[in-house]
């Protein structure tokens, strides 16, 4: 199981809209009483073909052998855009499967379970849960809760502060690396408006071969009065952008450019829990917020950030630095956001420190007791 789950690490990034899964076949001599691996499979680019399908396509199947397979995630049960894992695993000679933890995706949850052993094939489930759990927590945040899981990212000076106009790195190359790695983790990125406008950030994936596997953009801007020409829109390769705005004149602007949908709000529903809600029809199970003062401070009113990723770079700003969050007093309650720093490294001279949110831990928990 735990090579299944490393496969399955090693494929994340890569299967949006379907969560990773690494799957492992075994071969167990009854007569020698001994196991030995045959072949393995993973959750191919784009979320098809699915690991189990990979796996079972490389195992050259002896007749006097017994075969177990192990996979990271309870096997799907839908036909979907192919067979199901389980009707594939049921014309092979496999006669035991152990997954780590339940599909939460109303289609199977559990079903992929009862399929196989109302067809006598005998099913354990629950090894290294915990680790599954960590692996899938925004792919169950997503299916569970309807929202995806949120990450914030700051960039900031020693004294805390954050660039105002025109990006100028406060971090260092390496630093920026692991960024550019976040990026290429999750299914989204987001940022405002004015982030947009006044950064002109590219905000896709530029690690070396990775630049295809770059994050869907969602932009939220209220008055949306960017120009089509800002990086952000014109960056290749082309990605998805999605846009959140009141503005529904200006949608003419981009018509365009294909790959931007928009989403036209009126003043009420324009809030960030109905907008990271509507994410979740995408498929989005992780979004990364690099998002300016401004998105920071309504993620952090609304207690929305599960995860927070603070970047320290080396030297002061002083005055030519911008306070981290906006319009925040005592009455925003933003202490309500309980973070417990779980991680700290240091890349040369500047500091990466890793905190989750209480909230998004108890969350893990209930997942942990239900599944
Ligand atoms: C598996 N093995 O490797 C993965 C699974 O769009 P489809 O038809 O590919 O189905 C997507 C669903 O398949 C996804 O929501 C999840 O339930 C399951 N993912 N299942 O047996 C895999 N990636
Ligand atoms: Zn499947």
């Amino acid at each position: 199981m735990e090579i299944a789950l490393d496969l399955a690490r090693k494929c994340s990034g890569f299967t949006f809209p379907n969560p990773p899964v690494g799957c492992v076949i075994v071969e167990y001599d009854k007569i020698k009483k001994d196991h030995k691996i045959v072949s393995y499979g993973q959750t191919q680019i784009s979320g098809r073909p699915h690991a189990e399908f990979n796996a079972i396509k490389q195992t050259f199947f002896k007749t006097k052998k017994d075969y177990i397979c192990y996979s990271s995630l309870e096997p799907c049960c839908h036909k979907g855009r192919s067979e199901s894992c389980v009707s594939q695993i049921l014309r092979t000679p496999i006669k035991k499967v152990v997954f780590s933890v339940i599909d939460p995706d109303k289609r199977v949850k559990g079903k992929g379970k009862e399929i196989l052993k109302e067809y006598g094939i005998s099913v354990s489930s629950g090894l290294l849960k915990k680790s599954a759990i960590d692996l899938y927590s925004g792919y169950f945040l997503n299916r569970i809760f309807g929202r995806p899981k949120i990450t914030l990212k700051i960039a900031s000076s020693l004294d805390g502060k954050i660039y105002g106009n025109k990006s100028k790195w406060i971090t260092n190359e390496i630093t920026r690396s692991f960024v550019h790695t976040l990026r290429f983790e999750n299914d989204a990125i987001l940022i405002g408006g004015n982030t947009a406008k006044v950064d002109n950030p590219r905000l896709d994936c530029r690690l070396k071969g990775l630049e295809g596997f770059s994050p869907i953009k969602i932009v939220i801007s209220k008055s949306f009065d960017l120009s089509k020409n800002l990086k952000i829109f014109s960056t290749k390769p082309k990605v998805k952008i999605i846009v959140f705005t009141t503005n529904l004149k200006k949608k003419k602007d981009f018509i365009s450019k294909k790959n931007i949908e928009f989403h036209i709000l009126d003043e009420k529903e324009f809030n960030i829990k109905n907008i990271i809600k509507k994410l979740t029809l995408y498929g989005i199970s992780n979004v990364l917020v690099e998002g300016g003062a401004k998105i920071n401070s309504f993620f952090l009113k609304e207690n929305l950030v599960d995860d927070l990723i603070i970047t320290r770079g080396n030297f002061f700003l002083g005055k030519d630095g911008l306070d981290t969050l906006v319009n925040i007093s005592k009455k925003s309650n933003i202490n309500k956001n309980n973070f417990i720093l779980k991680k700290v490294w240091n890349f040369k001279n500047d500091v990466i420190e890793y905190y989750n949110n209480v909230k998004y831990e108890k969350l893990l928990k209930e997942i942990y007791t239900e599944f």
